[in-house]
């Protein structure tokens, strides 16, 4: 199986309820190793290009007043199948649709603050990471 990377944010409403370990530690249980992280306040302008692929979407001005009400935690998640594994461990973007036992099930409060964020694919993983880490800031 491929060691893979993937880049996952903890999300305002998380940091907002002292939560970030709980939510590390579902990551790591599942096998992903944090292999870099962060914590940012992010600005308008880097929240807009992070979810440029949505600028269209009618959520997008909510969801970026959302991820800049707070601070953020922002990580490279490395393992076999990492893109796959982080998706799953975090559950469906709806927490009412999400699977027992995923992290949104547990702890989002709702479609928009659902507490993290995971690449889709390893080629939006390798853009996302390099959006937020210069590669001397990610130690395997
Ligand atoms: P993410 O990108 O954060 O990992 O989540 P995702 O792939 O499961 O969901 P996506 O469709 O990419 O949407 C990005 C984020 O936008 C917010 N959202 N709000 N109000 C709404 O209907 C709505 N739909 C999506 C969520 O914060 C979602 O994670
Ligand atoms: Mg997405």
């Amino acid at each position: 199986m491929a060691i893979e990377r993937t880049l996952s944010i903890i999300k305002p409403d998380a940091t907002r309820r002292n939560i970030t370990g709980k939510i590390v530690d579902r990551l790591e249980s599942a096998g992903l190793r944090v292999v870099a992280q962060k914590r940012l306040q992010l600005t308008q302008a880097q929240a807009e290009g992070f979810y440029a692929v949505h600028r269209e979407r009618p959520f997008f001005n909510d969801l970026v007043s959302f991820m800049i009400s707070g601070p953020v935690v922002v990580q490279v998640l490395e393992g076999e199948n990492a893109v796959a594994k982080n998706r799953e461990v975090m559950g469906a973007t709806n927490p009412a649709n999400a699977d027992a036992g995923t992290i949104r099930k547990d702890f989002a409060e709702s479609i928009e603050a659902n507490s993290v964020h995971g690449s889709d694919s390893a080629e939006n993983a390798a853009i996302e990471i390099a959006y937020f880490f210069a590669q001397t800031e990610i130690v395997g």
